[in-house]
């Protein structure tokens, strides 16, 4: 089976691709099926964020379409950056500007008061009456300096068990990563529909 990634994030498709493959469903992209869409994401949650996203692709589609949403969830910070992740510290930042400038907002944070979590949230319509939705979480805690070469966004600054995702491989990342728990989840619920 296939499906159309409604992302424009070139680093996020490439992860949701390599998480779907092994699990036998291929992976779309929109310049694939010659779409160039914005939507704007002016929901309050992932889940709603990532509902528009699905939907705006689908009506223009009509394949079967998944939309992820995800950020960054920072204690110290009430929650922030959150739905914001791709907008914080304003528009027109690349991701070394943004992560500089959450690790310049953290200087003064304690390392037991660091915690933070990764949230992906995944919403894949198959047709006009079928919706499924999931999420996976990650968590962590910022570090006080980025680390490590791959990934994207956030990744130099957040670690897991020592780790920052970026010092992951790519293998590693999406074993523990909340796009890759948000994926296998989405395995279960397309394999509960698919085999009803
Ligand atoms: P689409 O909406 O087109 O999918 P986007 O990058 O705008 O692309 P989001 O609205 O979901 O995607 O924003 C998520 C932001 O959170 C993303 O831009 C990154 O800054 C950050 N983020 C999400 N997942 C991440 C990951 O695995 N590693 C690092 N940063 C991540």
């Amino acid at each position: 089976m296939k499906l159309v990634a409604a992302t424009n994030n070139q680093k996020k498709l490439r992860e949701i691709s390599r998480i779907l493959a092994p699990m036998g469903f291929g992976v779309l992209s929109l310049k694939d099926i010659g779409l160039e869409i914005e939507v704007e994401e002016d929901a309050d949650s992932f889940a709603g964020n990532a509902r528009l996203k699905a939907q705006a692709v689908f009506e223009r589609c009509n394949l079967p379409t998944v939309a992820d949403d995800s950020g960054l969830c920072v204690e110290a910070l009430g929650g922030a950056p959150g739905v914001y992740s791709a907008r914080y510290g304003g528009p027109g930042l690349n991701d070394q500007e943004r992560t500089s400038r959450l690790l310049d907002e953290m200087k003064d944070v304690p390392e037991d008061k660091r915690g933070a979590k990764f949230v992906s949230a995944i919403c894949c319509i198959l047709d006009r009456s079928t919706m499924l939705e999931c999420s996976g979480e990650c968590c962590g805690s910022i570090g006080f300096a980025s680390a490590g070469e791959g990934g994207f966004g956030y990744d130099p600054v957040f670690l897991v068990d020592g780790k920052s995702y970026s010092e992951l491989s790519a293998e590693e990342k999406d074993a523990i990563s909340h796009r890759g728990r948000a994926l296998r989840n989405l395995r279960e619920l397309l394999r509960g529909y698919l085999n009803d």
